[in-house]
């Protein structure tokens, strides 16, 4: 585990953040939604709706596959670049702990390709989709303090209230502890 990288977690909203990259919780689409997603899209302007757009027209006619990854234009943003990245629907039938961690490893991965310093992630799945938030922390710390990022200094988790700021903080203690 890359213990020294630095992660900070904060109460917040994701389209303040002034990282280099912000990360949205999208859907296959890339045409926007509810939650994160909107309110990046509201905020950040059409800008970034239309290299979706363009993305949907040319690499991604079938829509960004689950626990990959794709740059766009942060808009009216603070940020440089939206990250988007589309987590798994929770199941409780069915592991999908490695497309969400694979969410995590490719929006890092997208961010170095950038040249980001600073990438803000939301907590990605435990809205709308349903994934329980622990189990969601747990798999969104471990895969950045595991994963290379070469030229990321810094990862900032914004979570949207006390209870998930809580959960957050619980488990990177822990796993400080490990
Ligand atoms: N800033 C930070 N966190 C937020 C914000 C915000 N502005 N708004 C919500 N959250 P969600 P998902 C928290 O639903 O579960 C969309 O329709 C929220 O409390 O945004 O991955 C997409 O288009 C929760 O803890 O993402 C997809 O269809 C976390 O961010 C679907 O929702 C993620 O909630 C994706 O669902």
């Amino acid at each position: 585990m890359v213990l020294s990288r630095h992660i900070q977690l904060v109460i917040g909203d994701i389209t303040e953040q002034d990282t280099d990259v912000v990360v949205n919780a999208a859907n296959s689409s890339l045409l926007g939604g509810g939650g994160v997603d909107g309110a990046i899209h509201r905020k950040g302007g059409p800008e970034i709706l239309a290299e979706c757009r363009a993305l949907r027209a040319s690499k991604y006619g079938r829509g960004l596959p689950t626990g990959q990854a794709v740059a766009t234009t942060a808009g009216r943003l603070p940020a440089k670049w939206v990250v988007h990245t589309v987590g798994p629907v929770w199941s409780e039938h069915e592991d999908r702990s490695e497309l969400l961690a694979n969410c995590h490893r490719n929006s890092l991965g997208v961010a170095v390709s950038l040249g980001a310093k600073t990438v803000a992630f939301p907590a990605i799945s435990t809205g709308i989709f349903g994934w329980p938030l622990k189990s969601a922390a747990k798999i969104a710390l471990t895969t950045v303090l595991d994963t290379d990022a070469p030229g990321v200094e810094a990862v900032r988790f914004v979570l949207f209230d006390e209870t998930a700021f809580d959960v957050f903080s619980d488990v990177l203690t822990k796993l400080h502890r490990e």
